[in-house]
């Protein structure tokens, strides 16, 4: 996959690309990831990017040229509509981000994502150059870098072969709509707390039933929300009216 983002502050993703899975991934080249900034797509004398907003009012919005010219020079033949390439930009305005569109957007050859600022973006830019808006959630962030940061990872996480194993993906809380069971490693006993006598048992099928029960447990108590899209059996269903009763 190729990922192209656009900011006005490259430096920003610099040290998250450099470590861990997606370092990995790059180095592997399942994926490849370019940033382009948008200063460089102007060509006054001050590499202006951003102006006074029609009609006032405070904050400055981002121009539409430099833009439309840092997309085109990645894709030179933009149509509007159908199109195969995501262009995607990053504004608290958007869509909100979840696992899903993460799959959906792990199934493109190529994505670009724009780095919007809290303060704005021309209109023209939503209206005829992105394909998608998404948000990372209701809170505010000074840029979308962040949160493009946030997509990168969970997209490429799920790209084939940058996990170790294909197993660690369908555990993961929200591949089975549930949160994840409780962790333990060694020391068995520490500061007088002790790993639950279950996971030593080397009872494999006693183990599984005791996570699939803690991940319903857990769910309920912190995420309720979730438990009405999980994949649950009927059996697994009265064990989640009976919690809740108690
Ligand atoms: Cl994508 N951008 C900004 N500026 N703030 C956000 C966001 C994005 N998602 C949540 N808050």
């Amino acid at each position: 996959m190729q990922i192209d983002i656009l900011t006005l502050f490259p430096q920003m993703f610099e040290s998250p690309f450099s470590t861990g899975i997606l370092k990995r991934a790059i180095d592997h080249k399942l994926v490849r990831i370019n940033i382009c900034d948008i200063r460089d797509c102007t060509h006054d004398k001050h590499h202006t990017v951003d102006d006074y907003a029609y009609g006032g009012g405070a904050g400055m919005v981002l121009k539409p040229e430099p833009i439309f010219e840092a997309v085109e020079s990645i894709k030179p033949d933009i149509e509007e509509g159908v199109n195969m390439l995501p262009i995607i930009l990053l504004t608290p305005q958007g869509r909100p981000f979840s696992q899903e569109i993460a799959y959906e957007l792990s199934r493109y050859m190529h994505m670009i994502l724009i780095c919007g600022r809290y303060e704005g973006v021309d209109e023209r830019v939503r209206g005829h150059l992105v394909t998608d808006e998404v948000s990372i959630g209701d809170y505010v962030l000074s840029g979308g870098e962040l949160a493009a940061m946030v997509v990168v990872d969970a997209v490429v996480r799920l790209l084939p072969g940058v996990l170790g194993s294909e197993a660690s993906l369908l555990d993961d809380s929200y591949a089975t709509g549930l949160l994840e069971y409780p962790q333990y490693t060694r020391p068995d006993e520490y500061k007088g707390w002790s790993v639950p006598q279950v996971l030593l048992s080397g009872n494999h099928a006693q183990i599984a039933n005791w996570r699939r029960e803690q991940a319903i447990l857990r769910t309920l108590e912190r995420r309720p929300d979730l438990l009405d899209k999980a994949n649950l059996s009927l059996e697994e269903r009265r064990l989640v009216d009976r919690l809740k009763q108690s």
